[in-house]
């Protein structure tokens, strides 16, 4: 297998879940800032321009945050990246699509990208307040979700990588105090093993 990544994007989540699998692969970073996502080199493998991207043993291209991260979870069951049955799936599903959907790309990217919502930028303030709105009320729900937990799904899934990588963009890119149970939550993510190996390999320990 092979992830294309970027150091401190939302591709940090899928590599903490190949590191917890344990399993060879590769990691190639792509230079975003430098525009490498649009690139003939990368666009041949993946047209969105996008990463997390995981090519796998067999040639074939996986994209999305949630497709990729229920295929590694289905296909290492030994790794326990997801609670058994369909509730465990759909559980796991709900809080990783809220983090991707809702609060990476209605909340963050409105803080991070405001020319992508306004072209006018007297209104790119007020774009990344909304973002910020957004992105903060979607952590209080994680906050409570936490309440009384370690993990949000009783045992650590691959819903927990998702709220880790919000978590590093919200309190140490944005420098932003996280809610009680979510810091909680990232400390003990960064305790992680395979989180310390990936902070490294991405350069950001
Ligand atoms: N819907 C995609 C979103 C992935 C995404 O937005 N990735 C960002 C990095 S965090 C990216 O590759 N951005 C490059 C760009 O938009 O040019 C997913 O779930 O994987």
């Amino acid at each position: 297998m092979k992830l294309y990544y970027s150091p401190g994007a939302c591709s940090i989540g899928i590599h903490v879940l190949l590191e917890e699998i344990g399993t060879p692969y590769e990691a190639e970073a792509v230079n975003l800032r430098e525009g490498g996502q649009f690139q003939p080199a990368f666009t041949a493998i993946n047209p969105k321009s996008k990463v997390p991207t995981l090519v796998r043993d067999d040639g074939s291209v996986l994209t999305e945050y949630p497709a990729i991260a229920v295929w590694l979870a289905g296909t290492f069951p030994e790794a326990k990246l997801l609670p058994q049955g369909a509730d465990g799936l759909a559980r796991a599903l709900e809080f990783t699509d809220y983090a991707v959907a809702t609060l990476h790309m209605q909340g963050f990217s409105r803080i991070f990208r405001p020319a992508n919502f306004a072209p006018s930028e007297a209104d790119h303030p007020a774009v990344k307040a909304r973002g910020e709105e957004i992105f903060s009320k979607g952590l209080g729900v994680f906050d409570k979700a936490l309440e009384g937990k370690d993990w949000l799904l009783g045992d650590f899934s691959f819903a927990d990588s998702a709220l880790f990588y919000l978590s590093f963009w919200w309190g140490d890119r944005l420098k932003k105090p996280l809610p009680a149970n979510v810091a909680k939550h990232y400390e003990r993510m960064k305790a992680r093993p395979s989180v310390q190996r990936v902070l490294k390999a991405e350069g950001l320990a």
